[in-house]
């Protein structure tokens, strides 16, 4: 049986009853992919994902790669490579290329709900899956040679790396010291150690491309410090002919000098890259030197969508496993029943300890996929002025405001989930290999910690994504809820008691929720200020009590915008249910008018204590000796 249990349900919910995405789909540029398509695609994805790419995950976790250091190889479990193969022979890739590169164009709200299928089956398989998608990366920014290139790339279907980080250089990218020397046939010979590298050796794919971040030396005007005297340089395993893709036989000095032993997510090797110790490792440039930083963020902004879509859908698949676990699972008698010893044992769900975790999962899991997919959709708006040649503005910095969340806040509240209630639910049995729980909690801590930490997402969320776009996208967005929280609405929920049937007090919730994230940004904005030495009093120190709010003012903003979302979801699902309806669409919709109550009531309310607590901080802790740490 699958571990894998999706909610392709939940999936249609947000694309064609929350997000209208029958508005994009089957209309230009997606003419031949409208809805009915759209969903036999993410049907067929789904039916994969659940049998043949979920059928290796319990084995890339047990049987993990084998590294031989004499010949610096990888050998994968041959059930994870038969997974890999029905992966793309499936040709699902295509889904995120462009038509030129053989893609079938849809839209990054189709793309994202189908990888949610993919990550929560197996993610490690996707993220090797993943060359074709870098191949893009070539064919916008390169020359006509690295375009050949991106389509070889498509064609052979080579795997690809992002290369950044060094065993000195992890968050703080710009401290890199990986070396670039320009020859005189124009490609670069580079040195240095890459550490963390995901995907960086295999022995699934014919060639591998790694882009690499190097810094050149010797050239006039480039190669300075920091991020921005970085370089992106495109660096194969394996040489190979550039028209024809065939490969010449010589092996590229780029080698996997470790695979690192971890606590989850066995089965992606994550690599210690030497470059050029051996033969020399010969790299081309992409596009110019000064680009380097921005090419790779073009990378690191898929990557970062990825791990927040990961960690929802895993976060996902370990509620819809606890449930079922629960609704089996007879232990103890109903509370209610007054400590009678005669009283019939029930299933667990009948405890409200167990309701308010499964509730608690649910309405997370559900609230994190309404992120997900309406940051998608956003990337929709993107796309769409793309295609039509021009731009649109206001929804990049939307995007850009919303995937330091999608990231940071998703990856974090999915693993606090998975392992303090999914796993829980499960008693004992949650801590044995026999359920795929405790996988689970292994594999998605890894989500708060690569593509950024959860750290770095807070910063860049505050520093980048408010401060330095002055608001501009904050602003739009809290009046995107704001409009919400002040709609008058005539919906009234048949099963409603005691409130007025229009989530009146979950939209009070809702508004006071989002004062209090204003409070927060209004107090961490005067403290900035005021850390600044050119204001009157300035006190440069002050900086820290900004920094001792970046990651409260990313949950804080999170909670807001999925509880908005989740309200929204339950105004649709209220219309619904004032219609007739199957059993099934009755239960679907009675539990997302739920979780969307469920996360305003217990989620919303605690909000107040965050504003206080931003405004309360002072510099004690930065004050403090190390020693009394
Ligand atoms: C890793 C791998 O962890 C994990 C799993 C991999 C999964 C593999 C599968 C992925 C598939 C991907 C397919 C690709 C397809 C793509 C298709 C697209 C065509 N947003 O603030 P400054 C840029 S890997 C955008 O001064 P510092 C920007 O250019 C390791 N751009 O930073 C900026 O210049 P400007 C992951 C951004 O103080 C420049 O950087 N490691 C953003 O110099 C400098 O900015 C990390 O993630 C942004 N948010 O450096 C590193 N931010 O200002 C984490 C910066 O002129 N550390 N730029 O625009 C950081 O992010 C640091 O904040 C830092 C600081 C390095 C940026």
């Amino acid at each position: 049986m699958s571990h894998y249990k999706s909610n392709l349900r939940d999936i249609f919910f947000n694309l064609f009853e929350l997000l209208g995405r029958d508005e994009v789909l089957g209309h230009e540029p997606y003419e031949e992919m409208d809805c009915d398509t759209a969903v036999a695609v993410l049907t067929e994805i789904e039916h994969l994902a659940t049998t043949k790419l979920a059928a290796s995950f319990v084995d890339g976790d047990r049987t993990p790669p084998a590294y031989a250091p004499e010949t610096r190889t990888v050998t994968l479990p041959e059930t994870f490579k038969a997974s890999y193969a029905s992966l793309m022979e499936a040709g699902f890739y295509n889904l995120g290329l462009p038509a030129e590169l053989g893609g079938q164009p849809s839209p990054p709200s189709l793309q994202w709900a189908a990888n949610e299928l993919n990550l929560g089956a197996n993610p490690a398989l996707f993220m090797y899956a993943a060359g074709p998608k870098f191949a893009t990366v070539l064919w916008f920014n390169g020359t006509e040679r690295d375009r050949r290139i991106a389509e070889i790339m498509i064609e052979r279907q080579w795997g690809a790396t992002m290369v950044l980080t060094e065993p000195d250089a992890g968050s703080d990218v710009g401290a890199g010291r990986t070396r670039a020397i320009p020859q005189a046939d124009g490609s670069w010979h580079l040195e240095g150690v890459k550490r963390f590298i995901t995907s960086g050796e295999q022995d699934m794919t014919e060639n591998i491309i790694h882009l690499v971040l190097a810094r050149p030396v010797g050239v006039e005007g480039a190669g300075g410090p920091g991020t921005k005297g970085l370089s992106l340089f495109v660096v194969p395993k394996h040489h190979f002919d550039p028209t024809t893709g065939e490969l010449t036989g010589e092996r590229n000095g780029v080698y996997a000098t470790n695979v690192e032993k971890k606590m989850g997510i066995k089965v992606s090797t994550t690599c210690e890259l030497t470059f050029g110790d051996q033969e020399p490792a010969r790299g081309w440039l992409l596009g110019e030197v000064h680009d380097g930083i921005a090419q790779m963020f073009q990378v690191i902004e898929h990557a970062r969508m990825l791990v927040g879509t990961k960690a929802i859908a895993t976060l996902s698949t370990g509620y819809l496993n606890a449930l079922d676990y629960a609704k089996t699972r007879v232990q103890g008698a109903d509370l209610a029943s007054g400590g009678n010893p005669d009283a019939p044992r029930v299933s667990i769900t009948h405890h409200p300890d167990v309701r308010r975790s499964l509730m608690t999962q649910k309405a997370y899991a559900e609230g994190l996929r309404s992120l997900v997919l309406y940051t998608a959709s956003v990337q929709d708006r993107v796309a769409l002025a793309a295609a039509a040649g021009t731009t649109d503005a206001d929804a990049e910095r939307l995007n850009d405001l919303l995937l330091p969340i999608v990231k940071g806040y998703g990856s974090e509240r999915s693993w606090v989930v998975l392992g303090t209630e999914s796993l829980q639910t499960l008693g004992g049995s949650g801590f044995l290999s026999d359920y795929p729980l405790e996988q689970y909690v292994r594999d998605a801590k890894i989500d708060t910690l690569y593509e950024g930490t959860t750290a770095i997402q807070g910063q860049d969320l505050f520093f980048r994504k408010i401060v330095k776009d002055n608001g501009q996208a904050l602003t739009d967005l809290s009046t995107q809820i704001g409009q919400f929280v002040a709609t008058e609405t005539v919906r009234v929920d048949p099963r409603a008691s005691g409130g007025d049937g229009q989530l009146k007090e979950e939209r009070e919730l809702l508004e006071q929720g989002l004062e209090h994230v204003g409070e927060i940004v209004a107090t961490m904005i005067m403290t900035l200020q005021s850390a600044s030495p050119v204001a009157p009093q300035g006190e440069v120190r002050n900086i820290y009590k900004v920094g001792l709010n970046t990651t409260r003012l990313l949950m804080a903003m999170g909670d807001v915008i999925c509880a908005w979302l989740l309200l929204r979801g339950a105004e649709v699902a209220l219309d619904k249910l004032n219609g007739e309806l199957s059993a099934a669409d009755q239960a679907f919709y009675e539990g997302k008018v739920a979780s969307a109550r469920w996360f305003a009531r217990t989620v919303l309310p605690k909000l107040a204590a965050e504003a206080q607590i931003a405004e309360a901080t002072d510099l004690a802790i930065m004050d403090l000796p190390e020693a009394a740490f």
